[in-house]
């Protein structure tokens, strides 16, 4: 592990059971790097910063964002959204890791995107499948993803989809971009 000092700095601010999480997202986010022919090294990385601000206060997230960016963009859509663009520009700014590839699959590790990069792909399948995840459908993404990791991405983009229609909740447009990306594929 050559990110030893950021995995302390991620340790001490993060509770213990999302520490687990982003643990367990490190793990998935190598082995499918090493499967699909991404840098290891930094998908690790990426792994181990992506939910870095989750435990900031939403007025928090909302202030990071705005430095940058109309907040509203992710908040209208429900405060579970914020940590993921606002946590990639802390993390570039409180450790001066400035790449795009890291920053992008940050800032897009909870809607997904259109055309997302294959690193950003792998880093947001890792979120959703990491060992200590489960829920129905669950085993059929962690199957897909060894061997298709664009079929995983759709039924992801689907499952998640469904859960928000189910629980009444908004869906942010770039999830539904996504969705659509992913299925125009096959149409
Ligand atoms: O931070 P994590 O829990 O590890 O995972 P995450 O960043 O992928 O967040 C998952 C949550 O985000 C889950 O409750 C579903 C929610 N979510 C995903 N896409 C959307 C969404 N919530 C809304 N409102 N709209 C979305 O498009
Ligand atoms: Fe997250
Ligand atoms: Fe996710
Ligand atoms: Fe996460």
């Amino acid at each position: 592990m050559a990110h030893e000092w950021f995995q302390e700095k991620v340790r001490q601010v993060l509770p213990k059971e999302r520490y687990n999480h982003t643990l367990g997202v490190m793990q998935t986010a190598v082995a499918l790097a090493k499967r699909h022919g991404v840098d290891q090294e930094k998908a690790e990385l990426a792994a181990l910063l992506h939910d870095y601000a989750k435990p900031l206060p939403k007025e928090e997230l909302v202030a990071v964002l705005k430095k940058h960016e109309p907040a509203e963009n992710f908040s209208e859509y429900g405060g579970v959204l914020l940590h993921a663009p606002a946590g990639a520009y802390m993390v570039e700014e409180a450790f001066g890791i400035e790449d795009t590839e890291i920053f992008s699959a940050i800032y897009w590790h909870t809607t997904g995107r259109p055309q997302m990069s294959l690193f950003e792909k792998v880093i947001f399948l890792a979120d959703y499948m990491e060992p200590g995840r489960s829920f129905p459908g669950l085993e059929e993404v962690r199957k897909l993803a060894e061997v298709d990791v664009d079929e995983a991405l759709l039924v992801t983009y689907t499952n998640t989809i469904q859960h928000l229609l189910a629980g009444k909740r908004m869906v942010h447009p770039m999830t539904v971009a996504a969705y659509n990306d992913a299925i125009g594929e096959k149409n």
